[in-house]
């Protein structure tokens, strides 16, 4: 099946997504990769993702293009616009993307020139394979909580500790890696770091096995050494730059939940079209009519709350000068609750119309093997990871009360 491309006419989107989007619905139903190893296949989406150029989305372009993007800037409707498309297609080949992309943000965000060089590009070719590493077993909605600690020894830093439910965990070259320094200052006591897979004292060999395709490990830091120059952004800073990778990230989750959405919508379609009952089709019902409708309502609401989301954090970074400084927090929080709306609802209903979709095919809905059994296992995680659902609401909640 082929993506849809119609929705990339609204005007939240620009000439240079509409071609993206185009190129990319001629380019993903050509790709077939045997996902039954998720290790093996991650790689290999990375390869074919990064021979194709679609990793350099994943990365700004540099003054001089040096850093391989090819945007000045990261852009949320590109990455929305490619993680929709993949995820249509194999929600694990939209994983390898965003992946990249999440794993190498903060260094985008706040890298120096000289890590930006050494991990940017090579996350655009598909070189390296990267990962954010800031769950711990105690610490997964409250990120806060973490205990990993990085102690300065006055030549480089020690870390200790463990991370899990790490995308990536096992198959990365690289982690951005977010550890106390300053562990009585609560949030604001985290540093990033990024953390070469080969250090010393780093085990990533834990693996966690899930319902759908998804490599993910524990880490576990024994001493492990870091350099001075490992230091991400600023000391102490960690916190906030987790927050605001997972800003931009959360609105594309948003654009996979859409992908695999639109995907189940398009199979029931295609079901009730040519499955016969009773003397007539499933599409002549008008039970059948009534569910279509409710599934396409649904994707449309969550499509629209994504796309303001991504379309206001693409403004914001075109604009860059607000007037004051409370301008430009009050502007921050808005785009964040607008990320938070995107992902809380393109998710939830994501799993309503898959659920649906499923639920039209009957039995051949839960036979193991068809689209529709995958996409049921696939949208399940998006409603937990990168801040689960309850998160979106405090976030927007806590907005509220504010406002
Ligand atoms: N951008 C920049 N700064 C942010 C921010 C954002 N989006 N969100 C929070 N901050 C800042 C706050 O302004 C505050 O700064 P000050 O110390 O200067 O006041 C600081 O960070 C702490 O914020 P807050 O008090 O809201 O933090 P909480 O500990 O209450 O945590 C939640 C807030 C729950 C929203 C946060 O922990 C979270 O997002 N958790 C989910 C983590 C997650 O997504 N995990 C999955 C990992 S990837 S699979």
């Amino acid at each position: 099946m082929t993506p849809t491309t119609s929705h990339l006419t609204l005007p939240f989107f620009d000439d240079v997504h509409r071609t993206l989007g185009e190129q990319l619905a001629r380019w993903i139903p050509q790709q077939q990769v045997d996902e039954q190893d998720d290790r093996a296949a991650c790689r290999e989406w990375v390869a074919r993702l990064g021979e194709a150029g679609w990793l350099r989305y994943c990365v700004p372009a540099g003054d001089g293009g040096e850093l391989g993007g090819v945007l000045p800037r990261l852009d949320s409707r590109a990455l929305v616009v490619l993680r929709e498309a993949l995820a249509f297609h194999s929600p694990l080949a939209d994983f390898a993307f965003a992946m990249q992309g999440l794993g190498s943000g903060a260094i985008t965000l706040a890298g120096s020139a000289a890590q930006q060089a050494a991990y940017l590009p090579d996350v655009a070719s598909g070189r390296q394979i990267a990962a954010f590493a800031l769950s711990e077993a105690d610490a997964g909605s409250d990120a806060g909580a973490m205990k990993t600690r990085a102690t300065s020894t006055g030549e480089d830093w020690a870390m200790s500790g463990n991370k899990t439910w790490i995308s990536n965990g096992g198959i990365a070259d690289f982690y951005v890696t977010f550890a106390k320094t300053a562990p009585d200052a609560g949030t604001r006591g985290i540093t990033a770091f990024i953390i070469d897979a080969t250090n010393p004292g780093l085990d990533c060999s834990e693996h966690i096995t899930v319902m759908s395709p998804h490599p993910l490990a524990t880490l576990q830091f024994t001493d492990c050494r870091l350099p001075r120059h490992a230091q991400l952004g600023d000391l102490n800073g960690g916190f906030k730059l987790a927050m605001q990778t997972l800003d931009i990230f959360r609105a594309s989750v948003a654009g996979a939940a859409l992908g695999m959405a639109r995907r189940a919508l398009a199979e029931a379609v295609h079901y009730a079209r040519q499955r016969q009952m009773f003397g007539q089709t499933l599409a002549d019902f008008q039970l059948t009519q009534a569910k279509l409708g409710e599934m396409a309502a649904l994707v449309d609401a969550g499509a629209l709350l994504t796309y303001r989301a991504a379309w206001m954090r693409d403004a914001s970074e075109a604009g860059k000068q607000a007037p004051d400084a409370a301008a430009e927090a009050a502007g921050r929080r808005e785009r964040t609750v607008a990320a938070a709306m995107a992902k809380m609802t393109a998710t939830e209903n994501a799993q309503r119309v898959i659920d649906m979709a499923l639920q039209m095919h009957g039995g051949m809905g839960v036979r193991v093997g068809t689209k529709m059994e995958s996409l049921y296992r696939d949208i399940r995680s998006l409603r937990i990871y990168e801040g689960a659902t309850e998160v979106q609401q405090l976030i927007i909640g806590k907005a509220a009360l504010q406002s």
